[in-house]
């Protein structure tokens, strides 16, 4: 160990009040060269991020410090995508210091929500995948798992959504321009990426030439876990090479043709793909993951290196897990280094891979599965084509001696060779890892029985579930205050990181005085809710109606279609019978269509089309409001998510792999509304039936009724009250300016995902809810047991499924991460460099 030097003798930063302010004030000056008078709500944002940022970076130094020292085994979480949200008030949990910046920022005048709200919401991702990541990441820290995320640094995230006249536009999200002061950016990292050129062989040797360069310069976050000292690292990838790129193709709205167009390797980092739906067979995505794998991969490579004697021992030390197929070029990426870099030989090459690599499956939708043309591969990335090639004889050969026959080995193939020949990028990643997990229960079940079902033949043991789950620390602590001091009040404060005591809620469910406090939470919410509603969209709702929430992409099979028939059933009914006992509802809508998504875009339409006319009738009186509340995103699901009453859930069964959200409207409180899809299972099983409104066909019977051939004309001949409101959407009821609007979706639609279908009982369901709603005491009764039984879907108990069975890591200890003043005895390791030989490290 190196002797402590007085060089690098530092003071750390106070966390008591007087210690922040004076932190504060002294960033404004001497970081951001500003006097505290003139300084702007973003000056007073970058300073508090500066300032906790340098509360958690001695912790942070200090477990890579120890990792480096104890050489243990790490996870590395590779994924396209990370939705993290806002990183202040988030950080500001973890270090335990909210209040008392609060206090600090209050005495100079300045109001804590407000320099919260100010800091933008980097959108790095399409939905639930990437906010999975987010939540697996704070649980990772919170849980002193050895784990490093690497993604890509998005110059411009997911497009930023406006409503112009009902109707989606898309404009740039120009996260980067507000400067943030979170990420470190680490010139000394960076790697050099290759694509196309060409290869050819010296002896056993193959060399890759006349390649095309491009630079991979990291930039690190600090992930603080929750009431520990360790801290782990978010690494995103930029790429460098001098550029212009046009910004006025997005202000056109093109938004795939300015990334079209600029299709050259330099912007490669330039934007994430706004399309979640369908596998995009476009080159510039195909070198985005490579881009993502081949830094991720080097660096890997290079840490082991630098800890470790040799590469013989990587699969000791390395754990990389894939987060759906989009980063799986990490595995011919993986052999090409070790063959052709370090003359691995074959067969030892593929058994570390078989070690390191896992994979987890996000859905099963056949659109939605990667492959790429042979030919394209074979042009970007020759050598990997060639040894994907070479994995494949592999692979094909040794079946072919166990005696599978030709159909079975066409199957399997990692080259589809119907029409034109792809890699199934989904097969490589069977086939390279030790593990394959699906999303939530039913998902893992049905994965095996259909997309994978010859792979599970030959892989049994390969094939496991992780059910997901959500960070209580953002989803409650951060996102329902009111909520956490409920909870701090009667269960203590523990819940935050060991969510399972929420069960001590369920008895006090009896208990008047609770039943109220939990209401008037609620009750809060909607009221901040509404008036956010008031005062950006101009839309006045009240607190006292029912909160029905459906936020989530839009997507044909997430059925937002089957809520707006479900509303104009409802607006029909109280039209003709006003009188009845109606229970108010304030329907709530949010959610981005992918921009080449035609039919997505229109249900957006409808939606707002809907709105505006039910919103304006005045016989209706207020007993329905439709609010689209444009550019959803991670900030805006902690202002909606405590504010619901029901959760909208609504997935044809089979099709949503998991489901996220319905997690956390049920951890605050909302009742569900949904089919036996996803975890929506798990949820029913968790709360019990009498606190879920559970409706539709299930897995089987939408099968069977495939099977028979579904007519959604017969649900139509059988259902007046259906039928007319079909009729209403295609006769231009609520388009009046242009009658025949919906005429080419609805009024033959063959109904994929049979909406119809679940009409009638999804009607029923909202009645149940109606009946329960108007017993406001059994209804907050079924609030508690929903939030007291959601502790299994905490994302810490996730990590901790895929620690155990999956990666065969265990968290570092508590007591050796020591942080008082011991930096001074280590200096920053000296700057790597890619291209160099790797140094051996003497110990
Ligand atoms: C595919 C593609 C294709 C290329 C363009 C960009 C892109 C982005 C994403 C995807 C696949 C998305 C799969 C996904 O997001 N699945 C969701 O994963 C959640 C976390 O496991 C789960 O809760 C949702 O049910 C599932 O839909």
């Amino acid at each position: 160990m190196l002797s402590h030097n007085q060089k690098y003798e530092y003071r750390a930063p106070g966390s008591d009040v007087q210690s922040l302010k004076e932190a504060l004030v002294y960033k404004l000056i001497f970081s951001l060269g500003c006097p505290p008078a003139d300084a702007t709500r973003t000056n007073w944002l970058n300073a508090a991020l500066l300032v906790v940022r340098d509360l958690a970076a001695e912790r942070w130094l200090q477990t890579t410090r120890y990792l480096r020292r104890e050489n243990l085994r790490r996870v590395y979480y590779l994924s396209m995508e990370f939705l993290m949200g806002r990183a202040l008030s988030n950080a500001l949990i973890a270090e335990d210091v909210y209040d008392a910046l609060r206090e600090a920022l209050a005495e100079l005048g300045q109001d804590l929500n407000d320099i919260i709200a100010e800091e933008g919401d980097p959108g790095l991702g399409n939905g639930g995948l990437g906010r999975l990541a987010a939540c697996f990441m704070d649980s990772l820290a919170t849980l002193r798992i050895p784990a490093m995320g690497y993604g890509i640094r998005y110059e411009y995230g997911m497009f930023r959504q406006d409503i112009e006249n009902g109707k989606q536009v898309e404009r740039p999200d120009t996260w980067t321009e507000q400067d943030i002061a979170w990420q470190f950016r680490r010139p000394s990292k960076h790697y050099v990426i290759r694509f196309g050129g060409n290869i050819h062989y010296q002896g056993e040797q193959c060399i890759w030439n006349n390649s095309e360069q491009i630079t991979a310069l990291a930039y690190d976050q600090i992930i603080p876990g929750y009431g520990t000292a360790a801290a782990n690292t978010l690494r995103l990838w930029s790429a460098h090479a001098g550029d212009v790129f046009n910004l006025n193709d997005f202000n056109r709205g093109d938004y795939f043709a300015a990334m079209e167009k600029q299709n050259t390797s330099e912007n490669v980092s330039r934007v994430l793909y706004p399309d979640d739906s369908t596998a995009v067979g476009r080159e510039l995505r195909l070198r985005q993951e490579y881009f993502l794998t081949s830094a991720s991969v080097q660096d890997i490579v290079r840490r082991h290196l630098k800890e470790n004697p040799d590469i013989s021992t990587l699969a000791d030390t390395v754990a990389i897990h894939l987060n759906d197929t989009h980063p799986v070029l990490a595995i011919p990426e993986l052999m090409r280094i070790l063959i052709d870099e370090h003359r691995v030989k074959w067969d030892d090459a593929w058994a570390a891979c078989g070690k390191i690599f896992s994979y987890t499956n996000h859905t099963l939708m056949g659109e939605a599965l990667e492959t790429w043309p042979v030919e394209m591969m074979g042009r970007v990335l020759p050598r990997h084509l060639q040894l994907i090639f070479e994995i494949n004889e592999h692979f094909l050969d040794g079946l072919r001696k166990q005696g599978y026959d030709g159909d079975f080995i066409r199957r399997v193939s990692l080259i589809d060779e119907g029409g034109e020949r792809r890699v199934r990028m989904a097969w490589l990643a069977v086939i390279g890892s030790h593990k394959i997990n699906g999303v939530a229960k039913i998902h893992s079940e049905l994965m095996v029985k259909s997309i994978f079902a010859d792979f599970a033949r030959l892989y049994p043991e390969r094939f496991t579930n992780v059910t997901n789950g959500v960070t209580p620390r953002r989803w409650i602590a951060l996102a329902n205050r009111g909520l956490a001091q409920v909870l701090d009040k009667h269960i203590g404060e523990s819940w935050r990181n060991h969510l399972e005591q929420l069960v001590k809620l369920d008895p006090l469910k009896e208990d008047a005085a609770v039943r109220a406090e939990i209401r008037a939470v609620k009750h809060e919410n909607k009221r901040r809710l509404a008036e956010w509603i008031n005062s950006e969209l101009g839309i006045k709702v009240s607190p006292d109606a029912l909160f029905d929430v459906q936020i989530k992409r839009i997507h044909e099979y997430k059925r937002q279609l089957l809520n707006v028939l479900q509303i104009i059933n409802r607006y029909n009914r109280i039209l003709k019978n006003p009188d009845a006992d109606w229970v108010p509802r304030v329907y709530i809508f949010a959610g981005k269509a992918a921009s080449a998504y035609y039919a997505a875009k229109k249900i957006i339409h409808l939606i707002n089309d809907v709105a505006k006319v039910i919103n304006n009738d005045g016989r209706i009186r207020d007993l329905i409001k439709v609010v689209f509340i444009p550019n959803y995103g991670v900030s805006l699901a902690q202002i909606i998510i405590p504010a619901a009453d029901i959760s909208e859930q609504i997935s044809l069964a089979g099709t949503e792999a998991s489901g996220t959200s319905n997690m956390k409207f049920a951890l605050n409180g909302a009742l569900t509304i949904g089919t036996l899809d996803g975890a929506n299972v798990e949820i029913l099983n968790a709360v019990g039936k009498d606190n879920i409104f559970i409706f539709g066909n299930t897995v089987e019977q939408v099968e069977a009724l495939r099977q028979r051939g579904y007519s959604p004309l017969l649900y139509l001949e059988n259902d007046p009250e259906l039928h007319e409101t079909i009729i209403q959407i295609t006769s231009g009821a609520f388009s009046p300016e242009e009658p025949s609007r919906y005429h080419e979706n609805l009024h033959v639609f063959s109904d994929y995902y049979q909406v119809l279908a679940d009409f009638r009982s999804y009607i029923e369901a909202q009645d149940r809810v109606d009946r329960r709603y108007r017993d406001q005491d059994a209804w907050a009764k079924a609030a508690i047991t929903n939030i007291a039984h959601m502790g299994y879907f905490s994302s810490d108990r996730s990590i901790e499924d895929y620690a155990k069975d999956i990666w065969y890591i265990k968290p570092l200890p508590e007591t050796p991460i020591n942080v008082s003043g011991g930096l001074s005895e280590v200096p920053e390791p000296p700057p790597a460099n890619a291209a160099a030989a790797p140094k051996k490290k003497g110990k």
